[in-house]
């Protein structure tokens, strides 16, 4: 009953399994207890709160979904859905750590990468003692990351890796990093970069007004002599990284319905509470609009990304779906946060509150993982048939 009430208006509860409710009622419990009550210092400060890692690990958000024979939890995609939720009502920072460790490191060396690899590093990265960032974006390319110029050579018994990638999450702390580059005739890869490893550095971006719980930074790449057995194998082509997307977006799809629940609940909360005029707030006809609105479009969320967890857990999702889920649900939270935040007058720009926080970081990821405008180009691509990007 302690627990952050969470809205569920159409009794999604359900069409949700005994282990899905189980697992996710694990992970909210979690959040309550470790992330909520010290996450606004974190993000005020501008730092990562690196002693949670050791619980995300224990609730299976690293690597919800891979096997467990190498240390993942080995979850449908409804649970991972329902982890990156309960996350990312705490903070959009602690997901996207959770994110790329999951989607953008351990599965791309689960899928891409040979039995070696999968041995040597995904156990470590299940349980956190080894954390990873992926480097894919650029100064000079972003949504176009197929233009990339970052680069490497054969050199008979190493690869000579050079260039740079920015803004990269978890990058100032991560052990490995999966790094996306060109061979000499132009062809991407997936390199497993080390920390450690002489003429690369990962120089923190400072000031960010976004995500500051979540640390972001550079890789930089001057004659890197990466080994031989660091290249993924078994995938090469921007498809490769792609599909590591297209797992990270589905998990942002379901996170960003725990920032806006977060931000309804609070609002809710409130406007009960907050009289003026004699009368609470959630008593006007201008307040409930808002409040009835939002959760609308919370349930409204919440059907899209379960059916799509479904579609998933059949290996029938395209990329598109996706797309769609993710553009859909982190534009909904936006709204929200917004509304939400002037439910609370005042209140609602101070720390005491979580709201503020959430709005602000929903900026960075209505951006990363793909724009908003990227995904509503995809959607347009995929039903008209042409891509207006190029
Ligand atoms: P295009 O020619 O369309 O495609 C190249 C190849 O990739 C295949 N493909 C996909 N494969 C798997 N999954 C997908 N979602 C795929 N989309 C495309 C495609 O079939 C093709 O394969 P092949 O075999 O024919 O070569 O590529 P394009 O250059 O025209 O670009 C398409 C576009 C614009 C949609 C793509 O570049 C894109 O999605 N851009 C956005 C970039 C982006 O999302 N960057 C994210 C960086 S990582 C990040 O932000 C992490 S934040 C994490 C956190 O902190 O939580
Ligand atoms: P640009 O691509 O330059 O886009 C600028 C604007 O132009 C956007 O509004 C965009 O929608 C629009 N635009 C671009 N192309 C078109 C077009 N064809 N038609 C119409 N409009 C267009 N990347 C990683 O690789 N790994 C990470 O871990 C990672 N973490 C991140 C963490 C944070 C906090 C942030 C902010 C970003 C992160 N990113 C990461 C990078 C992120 O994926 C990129 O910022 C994003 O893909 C957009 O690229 P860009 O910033 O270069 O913007």
């Amino acid at each position: 009953p302690d627990l952050f009430q969470a809205p569920d208006y159409y009794l999604l509860d359900e069409l949700l399994t005994d282990e899905q409710k189980m697992v996710r009622d694990a992970a909210r419990e979690w959040v309550k207890r470790e992330v909520s009550p010290i996450i606004e210092d974190y993000a005020q400060k501008a730092e990562f709160p690196k002693q949670i890692i050791q619980g995300l690990a224990d609730i299976g958000a690293f690597g919800p979904y891979i096997p467990e024979e190498y240390g993942g939890a080995g979850l449908d995609q409804i649970s991972y859905g329902l982890i990156m939720q309960e996350i990312e009502r705490g903070d959009s920072g602690v997901r996207s750590t959770a994110s790329v460790q999951s989607s953008l490191v351990m599965y791309p060396i689960w899928k891409y990468g040979n039995e070696e690899q999968r041995n040597k590093y995904l156990p470590k990265l299940a349980s956190g003692e080894f954390m990873g960032c992926f480097g894919l974006t650029e100064p000079d390319y972003g949504s176009n990351p197929g233009g990339m110029v970052t680069n490497f050579k054969d050199k008979g018994d190493h690869y000579l890796l050079n260039g740079a990638k920015m803004w990269i999450s978890n990058a100032p702390f991560a052990d490995i990093a999966v790094v996306w580059a060109k061979d000499e005739t132009g062809r991407i890869h997936g390199l497993i970069v080390e920390r450690g490893m002489e003429g690369f550095s990962t120089p923190e971006t400072h000031n960010k007004w976004s995500l500051r719980a979540s640390a972001t930074g550079e890789l930089i790449f001057d004659n890197v002599k990466v080994p031989k057995e660091n290249l993924l194998p078994n995938k090469s082509g921007l498809g490769a990284p792609l599909g590591c997307l297209d797992s990270a977006r589905y998990g942002i799809a379901w996170g960003a319905i725990g920032a806006a629940m977060d931000c309804y609940d609070t609002a809710l909360r409130y406007a009960k509470e907050r009289v003026q005029f004699d009368k609470p707030i959630a008593a006007t006809q201008l307040q409930q609009k808002k409040l009835a609105e939002m959760i609308t479009e919370i349930t409204k969320a919440q059907l899209l990304t379960w059916r799509l967890g479904v579609l998933r857990n059949e290996g029938r999702a395209t990329s598109a779906q996706i797309s769609m889920a993710k553009r859909n649900n982190v534009e909904m939270a936006i709204n929200i946060a917004r509304e939400a935040r002037q439910i609370l007058g005042g209140m609602g720009i101070t720390g005491e509150y979580s709201i503020m926080r959430h709005m602000m970081n929903l900026e960075s990821v209505i951006t990363y993982e793909g724009t908003h405008d990227i995904h509503l180009l995809i959607t347009g691509l995929d039903i008209t048939g042409h891509a207006a990007f190029k």
